[in-house]
């Protein structure tokens, strides 16, 4: 793999001695947040993974080779260039071949976090089914790389942007265990409530971890999917979202957005229409579940 991969040496060394190691992404920063609330946040992130007791791995593609943990500067450019691609599974060998530089949504930091040995990863969201798949087809990939690459993966659920009933169905077809992290419901993201029940429930980074490694031991092929509620002072009820996200999808769907836009369009249309509530929602999940990620990490045997 060193054709394609560099490992930053604080990373390397952590993972050469089994330290705590937590993968971040970084489509969030390119496509999901505006500058300069973008790098705040992924420095504040990276901290908070420090002080949690792990080593931050972020990950994006810079020159066409994977990289495993940035300097400030290298996070710098991710954040504020007007180029950066949006790589999923399917087009990240389009950026090594090419030597582009590209941020990597959850599906490609999976990928990526595999190829370099780190077993815990934490971000905002996870893509689901889009509301109208009927008419669209649109099923982010990050679905079915849950279904193939061992990660443990910590978000906040899915946007409520998307049609969560439908992204619950598909994650149990696809054998993706979906764990509510010390709660009964699936929560949906800006907000702790999308009035669907959790299919399974833990309440400890210790039982996380024992779960991951009796799935690893049984050979079960997949990644670890742990959704964590939003913390109750940062989220927006569900109520309130709902006007937002039907204005926002509705635009959308006149606009005639498609593929890889829809999901960056759709949150920057949320962002304005909540005059930046969403965003402020948005960074407090990361942090919570950058911390949680961490304190999964630093369990023994994962
Ligand atoms: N959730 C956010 N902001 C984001 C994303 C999710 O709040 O930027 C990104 C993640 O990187 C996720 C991707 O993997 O959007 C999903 O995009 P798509 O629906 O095109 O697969
Ligand atoms: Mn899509």
């Amino acid at each position: 793999m060193d054709r394609f991969l560099t490992i930053g040496d604080e990373v390397a060394s952590a993972l050469a001695a089994r330290k705590p190691v937590v993968a971040l992404e970084t489509t969030i920063l390119s496509h999901g947040m505006p500058y300069p609330r973008n790098l705040e946040t992924a420095n504040d992130v990276e901290r908070i993974v420090r002080e949690a007791g792990a080593v931050p791995a972020t990950i994006a593609i810079l020159g066409g080779r994977i990289r495993v943990g940035l300097t400030a500067a290298e996070l710098e450019r991710v954040g504020t260039a007007k180029d950066v691609l949006k790589l999923s599974r399917a087009d990240l060998p389009y950026a090594l071949a090419a030597g582009k530089d590209g941020a990597t949504t959850v599906a490609a930091t999976m990928i990526c976090a595999h190829l370099a040995g780190i077993r815990v990863f934490a971000t905002g969201g996870i893509g689901g089914v889009h509301r109208g798949f009927e008419r669209t087809m649109d099923v982010s990939a990050d679905l079915e790389e849950l279904a193939r690459t061992p990660v443990v993966v910590v978000c906040a659920g899915a946007k409520a942007l998307l049609d969560l009933p439908r992204t619950l169905e598909l994650l149990e077809t696809l054998g993706v265990p979906a764990i509510a992290y010390g709660s009964d419901e699936f929560p949906a993201f800006w907000s702790r409530q999308s009035g669907l029940r959790a299919p399974l429930r833990l309440d400890s980074p210790a039982e996380i971890a024992r779960f991951a490694n009796v799935k690893r031991d049984l050979g079960l092929t997949g990644a670890t999917l742990i959704v964590n509620p939003i913390p109750e002072p940062d989220e927006i009820p569900s109520t309130e979202m709902a006007r937002h996200i039907e204005i926002a999808v509705s635009e959308a769907q006149k606009a005639g957005v498609s593929g890889k836009a829809v999901t960056p369009w759709l949150l920057d249309r949320i962002l304005q229409s909540t005059g930046g509530k969403s965003l402020e929602a948005n960074v407090a999940l990361v942090k919570n579940n950058a911390r949680l990620a961490a304190l999964i990490a630093a369990e023994r045997g994962l």
